[in-house]
């Protein structure tokens, strides 16, 4: 009889693991999980009902635990094996992000759990981009570029072995998953010796930062952490109290009651001593700007409709005040915003109704007990008559303008902002083995199987 950890369980393990590797790699992330653990105490205290629904719906020791992190590869096969390695702890490609309009030469997907009953038990995430080399305009450096990362392999010998005996007989038991954790954290672990002399260094760096940080290096180094808030407003505006400087402006909608998609922040990346390979295998010393830390705050997931909305509202907020990097529009950007977003409709009940919001349903107490011919055939009635409740579904995934800000802030304010070529979806899915699967699809399918519980429970057919 084998005896496997389940997929979940290892996540939830590495994630942990990750996260004390980056406390001790970047200190001061250390200090921001300190503030964000103080402000969600804070909020629980002051909000008894709050801490009841989270409760009920989440593990509440869990609350302060990492959400996210981002990793960014150099290439096909990196992302390959990526899959690969992700697959073992449950981890699904889901979605495609295309950076290059923001000027970013990367596209990316995010691995993720997508059951529900997996996302509670561990809704770690990773975002994951690939360097796309080809938007590299100078020949020569390109194949620089190439050339140093034909040389590196970013995964061991053992981990590769694990992955493949994972594969084969269907997972790992107790002693391989500890294994595979230790070896795979390996893969993400940060490496201060470049691989590169400091004048390819620059020459990288020229051609765009991210270039730079993704071949410069030995490995996919993790470049941040992001664990959920649920103030992200005092979040942002304690981080100074602490010595924590925060990026000028919170990504993604206004503050709101009913919260939807994602809002995120981070601190800004830290200068740290790399060394170069000098002459005659002497080190030169030099510094990197690139991991930082960051925070989020989640929302309700919006159906195709309710995303429409959302980003033709911030496209107009942005028209009206691209937010300045020094920070010297921020107040006037925020109000833009919150402006803009009025059509938004700021009530769950709304955001159903008008079908741009995606709900679990559940049988009532009430429902339970009442007898069958009481019962309409028709939802609407069964939720006015208060036998059927709603829930928001939380949104798991990214949103292209934020992930492009939190790029951006991080990267300096030189960085390239024009439009560079269109997408390449197919290209990416063929470096990484399988397509990616679809955000929409996804929730749908949740809201779709709570509301056949709804009818099994009840003991109705759907009309
Ligand atoms: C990834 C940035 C995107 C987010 O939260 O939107 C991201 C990166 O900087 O590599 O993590
Ligand atoms: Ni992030």
């Amino acid at each position: 009889m084998t005896d496997f950890l389940s997929k979940s369980e290892i996540r939830a393990r590495f994630c942990r693991a990750m996260s004390e590797m980056y406390k001790k790699e970047v200190p001061l992330y250390g200090d921001l999980i300190d503030l964000v653990r103080d402000v969600n105490n804070d909020v629980l205290a002051n909000d008894p009902d709050l801490k009841a629904r989270l409760e009920a719906l989440d593990n509440l020791d869990r609350l302060s635990e990492e959400r996210h992190g981002a990793i960014r590869l150099g290439k096909a096969d990196e992302l390959f094996t990526m899959r690969r390695l992700f697959d073992v702890m449950g981890m699904e490609p889901v979605g495609y992000y295309d950076l290059s309009v923001a000027g970013i030469p990367v596209h990316s997907t995010a691995f993720r759990p997508t059951q529900s009953e997996a996302l509670k038990r561990s809704p770690f995430r990773v975002f994951t981009s690939l360097l796309r080399l080809e938007l590299i305009e100078d020949k020569n450096l390109r194949e620089a570029a190439e050339l140093t990362l034909a040389e590196r392999d970013i995964f061991s010998q053992h981990v590769r072995f694990l992955i493949d005996k994972s594969e084969s007989e269907g997972g790992l038991n107790e002693a391989d998953a500890e294994a595979f954790i230790s070896e795979a954290l390996g893969t993400f672990r940060w490496h201060s010796n470049a691989t590169v002399s400091e004048a390819t260094y620059q020459e990288l760096h020229d051609a765009h930062r991210l270039v730079a940080d993704v071949v410069s290096f030995r490995g996919p180094h993790i470049n941040h952490l992001t664990p959920r808030t649920l103030d992200i407003d005092a979040v942002q505006r304690l981080m100074p109290e602490r010595g924590i400087t925060p990026k000028a402006v919170i990504e993604g909608p206004p503050p709101r009651q009913c919260p939807i998609l994602l809002r995120q922040t981070s601190f800004k990346a830290l200068q740290e001593q790399i060394a170069f390979i000098g002459k005659d295998g002497n080190r030169v010393p030099g510094r990197h700007t690139a991991r930082f830390g960051e925070i989020e705050q989640r929302g309700v997931a919006l159906k195709p409709k309710g995303r429409r909305l959302y980003d033709e509202l911030l496209d107009s907020a942005r028209g009206l005040a691209q937010p300045k990097a020094d920070g010297s529009n921020t107040a006037q950007y925020m109000r833009a915003l919150r402006e803009v977003f009025a059509p938004m409709p700021d009530s769950y009940e709304n955001l159903r109704a008008q079908g741009l919001a995606y709900f679990h349903y559940y049988v009532t107490e009430q429902g339970k007990s009442a007898s069958r011919h009481e019962l309409s055939h028709d939802i609407e009635s069964l939720i006015d008559s208060g036998y059927v409740g709603t829930d928001p579904i939380v949104y798991e995934d990214f949103l292209p303008v934020s992930a492009a800000g939190i790029f951006q802030s991080n990267l300096g304010d030189n960085s390239a902002r024009d439009r560079l070529e269109k997408s390449h979806q197919q290209s990416f899915e063929a470096a990484l083995g399988a397509p990616v699967a679809d955000e929409f699809a996804l929730y749908q399918a949740l809201e779709d199987a709570s509301l056949d519980a709804v009818w099994d429970a009840l003991g109705l057919s759907r009309t």
